[in-house]
């Protein structure tokens, strides 16, 4: 069997290549400017199903989003059968078929790339799709449709969702009546199959006080109404920052992003958040998730990706050994150099941690390692993995006093109440408050784990493919020498780290450091953005004022 070239060609012309840019397969898949993303939408959907044949016809995913960006950005992004990232050798070939110019160069590339990775046309191909609340989201989910009928694949719809919920529908399609099934293959199954495991894991416990959710203008407000419908009193959201039709509003001063930014509570919750009351925001599509509040004097406190890790890990711990399985389950953390030193220092001091380059298809893959693998990003972007073996172990396992047969049954809960697949805000929001429940803490004394070193991310508008790192990103090999006056620098500084990386996402350089006091590590800062500034060749009258 062969291409249908006719179909391809008709549908190709449909939708050109704008002849000046050049898109990359990065981090988060193809982001950039939605109305420049049409072309590569549509080659994006007969990629899906090239792949899903190359897999003998299971079900791949596409989303369409560009999570915390500005509302005009978007985005898309492939999702393997697991539920997972697209395997990394992907995305070279997805960049290589966007970038061709002319449709003629598209099917010539198309041919060649089916022959070498031998792929068996005569497979079928089956696509869920989805895609956030964006206003260019609709035109570019119909470019996606022209690729994927150009291709006949085997299409659904699965509308305007969050990005973990499109990676559940793809591992729940996969695996339906397997013995590795992971839940109804539907968004009612998902909202189902987390609220239950969370009303069995909250059972007995007093509720606690209503969580004002700030769902970032975006479609994480569809998600907080459904789990509020099922949860009704087990758990009080409120949701603010809920409104999907006025333009502009998306990520614009709210969201995870912005408190995790600026360091401060979204000026809508000026009026609404309470002393004391423990508040959450979201991301624009979903998979990020920062809490934070404010103390009496109105100091703002933040719980971030790395206060989320500590405590989800030490609960895990604690249950693991409770239930008698400390000989058999290790549980470890996989962080990136973005995890505040105080963290780092906290967690090696009681489990295995590993750090990795950012991204979370590196964290996810370290995280396969450990019997439970808890892996988040001081973004907030994370989740917790329970290997095969752990399953099993936990299913076979016997209890041998009551108590332990109770925390058996809650690490059992705890396979179900989180989404497995990639970082899930609202997963990760049912398992904070399952554990802010059996703790009995509030903001303040989960806070109180450990204490977050002083920290500032500053961005440089310097090249940034002149800059490569190793070890994790927290050291540069290039350009030569400014490791060394980088660490030369760091040493004057009380507890002092810093590290420059080139973003995966957007034409910057970001330099991070940690002090242990605020105005050293703001020092730190735009001295290393200095730096970073001065090796590119920036233009003396042009450095920014803060770059002392
Ligand atoms: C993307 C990544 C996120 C990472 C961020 C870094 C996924 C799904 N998302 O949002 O994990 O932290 O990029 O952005 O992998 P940067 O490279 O621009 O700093
Ligand atoms: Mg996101």
């Amino acid at each position: 069997m062969s291409l249908p070239l006719e179909s391809l060609r008709a549908a190709s012309d449909k939708h050109p290549k704008p002849a000046h840019l050049h898109f990359q397969y990065g981090t988060a898949g193809f982001r950039t400017l939605g109305s420049t993303l049409d072309s590569v939408t549509f080659k994006v959907g007969v990629i899906a199903a090239l792949r899903s044949k190359k897999l003998d016809g299971k079900t791949i995913g596409v989303m369409v989003t560009a999570s915390h960006n500005p509302e005009p950005d978007n985005g898309v992004k492939l999702v393997d059968p697991r539920g997972e990232m697209l395997e990394a050798s992907w995305e070279g070939y997805a960049t290589t078929l966007a970038n061709t110019s002319s449709t003629e160069e598209f099917l010539d590339a198309l041919d060649q790339f089916v022959k070498t990775l031998r792929i068996d046309l005569s497979k079928p191909s089956r696509v869920v799709y989805g895609r956030d609340t964006r206003p260019s989201g609709p035109a570019l989910v119909a470019a996606l449709e022209d690729g994927l009928s150009a291709i006949g694949a085997e299409i659904r719809d699965a509308g305007v969702t969050t990005t973990p919920i499109l990676h559940y529908l793809v591992r729940a399609s996969n695996y339906k009546g397997t013995k590795d099934s992971y839940g109804e293959d539907s968004s009612e199954g998902y909202y189902e199959k987390l609220s239950s495991a969370f009303k069995k894991l909250v059972a007995g416990k007093s509720a606690l006080p209503p969580l004002i959710v700030d769902c970032a203008n975006g479609v994480g407000a569809q998600a907080v109404a459904e789990f509020s419908k099922i949860l009704g009193d087990k758990l009080k959201l409120i949701p603010v920052n809920d409104d999907l039709s006025t333009p502009g509003a998306l990520n614009n001063a709210c969201g995870a992003d912005f408190v995790k930014t600026s360091q401060k509570i979204p000026p809508s919750l000026t009026s609404v958040l309470k002393p004391g009351q423990r508040a959450c925001s979201l991301d624009g599509d979903a998979d990020r998730l920062i809490y934070y509040y404010l103390d009496e004097r109105g100091q703002f406190h933040l719980l971030d990706g790395d206060k989320i890790a500590a405590l989800v890990a030490a609960f895990i711990v604690e249950l693991v050994k409770n239930a008698g399985l400390e000989h058999e389950i290790r549980v470890g953390i996989v962080q990136t150099a973005y995890a505040n030193g105080g963290s780092t220092k906290y967690l090696s001091q009681r489990l295995p941690v590993k750090c990795v380059a950012t991204g979370v298809k590196h964290l996810h893959h370290a995280a396969e390692h450990y019997d439970i693998g808890v892996y988040f990003e001081a973004n907030g972007h994370g989740t917790v993995l329970f290997s095969s073996d752990t399953l099993k172990t936990l299913a076979e396992h016997q209890p041998s006093t009551p108590a332990q047969s109770t925390a058996l049954g809650h690490l059992t809960n705890l396979t179900q109440l989180i989404n497995q697949t990639v970082g899930d805000a609202l997963s990760d929001l049912l398992l904070v408050e399952v554990v802010l429940a059996h703790k009995s803490y509030s903001g303040f004394e989960w806070d109180s784990l450990y204490v977050d070193l002083p920290n500032r991310l500053v961005k440089v508008a310097a090249p940034r493919h002149l800059f490569k790192t190793e070890d994790a990103e927290r050291r540069l090999v290039s350009p030569p020498g400014l490791q060394a006056k980088i660490d030369e620098l760091v040493r004057r500084y009380e507890a002092g780290r810093s590290f420059v990386r080139p973003s995966g996402t957007e034409d910057v350089v970001r330099v991070y450091a940690e002090a242990m006091v605020r105005a050293q590590a703001d020092e730190l800062a735009f001295r290393v953005a200095g730096l970073v500034y001065d090796e590119t060749g920036g233009d003396p009258s042009q450095r920014p004022a803060e770059f002392l």
